[in-house]
């Protein structure tokens, strides 16, 4: 047989990018959309954990459990409270390490979520609390709105922080964490 056979046909489905020298396409809502929806890579991210009220401990274990994407939990400590009315309770702190795609916006909203399966009601600030969570580093992600910080405004000035976050990431806190700081921080065995 000597007929012409067909040439192969270029696959129809869109290319992700044009080719060199075909002029860049505006973006669309529809890229726009398709942007957001890239997977993004999974970073490392720190949350902070106190309970100076009730079954501290259990309230501790609780809030690791719902959190999503937690791949380490440090040690627990017994800490003083720092600010807050005279004569409450001492906290339980620890630090619970995320490999995550959430954002600082989305682990907030996880945080309060756990605040509130441990019926945290909001008297007053620094006060007693059955649980608080705090979103303390998600990669390099910075935000300042007025409802959220990230990295955490004081986390750098707290032993209750700075300790326990020293057991899942030490080089972290070098430079940082003081003897003074980790000064009343007891340790208060695994969770
Ligand atoms: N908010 C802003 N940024 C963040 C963030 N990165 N993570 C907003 C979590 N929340 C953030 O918090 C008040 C508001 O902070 C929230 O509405 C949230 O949108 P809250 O938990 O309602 O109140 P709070 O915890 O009483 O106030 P605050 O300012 O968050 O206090 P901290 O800094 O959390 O300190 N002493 C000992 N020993 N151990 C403790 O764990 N914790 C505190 C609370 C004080 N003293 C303590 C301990
Ligand atoms: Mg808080």
């Amino acid at each position: 047989m000597t007929g012409r056979r067909p040439r192969p046909q270029a696959p129809t489905s869109r290319r992700p990018h044009p080719p060199a020298g075909d002029a860049p396409s505006p973006p669309t809502a529809e890229s726009a959309l398709q942007e957001r929806r890239q997977p993004r890579e999974p970073v490392r991210a720190f949350l902070a954990l106190g309970s100076n009220l009730g079954d501290r401990r259990a309230y501790l274990r609780q809030a690791v459990g719902r959190l999503p994407d937690v791949v380490g939990v440090s040690h627990t400590y017994e800490t003083d409270p720092v600010g807050g009315p005279p004569g409450q309770g001492a906290y339980l702190n620890c630090v619970v390490e995320l490999r995550t795609t959430r954002t600082a916006r989305e682990l907030l909203t996880a945080a309060q979520a756990a605040e509130a399966a441990a019926a945290r009601v909001r008297m007053e600030r620094w006060g007693p609390r059955t649980l608080d969570v705090d979103v303390l580093l998600v990669g390099e992600e910075t935000i300042d709105e007025p409802d959220l910080v990230v990295p955490h405004p004081r986390m750098w000035e707290r032993g209750f922080v700075l300790v326990p976050l020293a057991d899942l990431a030490p080089e972290l806190v070098i430079g940082r964490l003081t003897s003074e700081l980790a000064r009343g921080v007891r340790p208060a065995g695994k969770l």
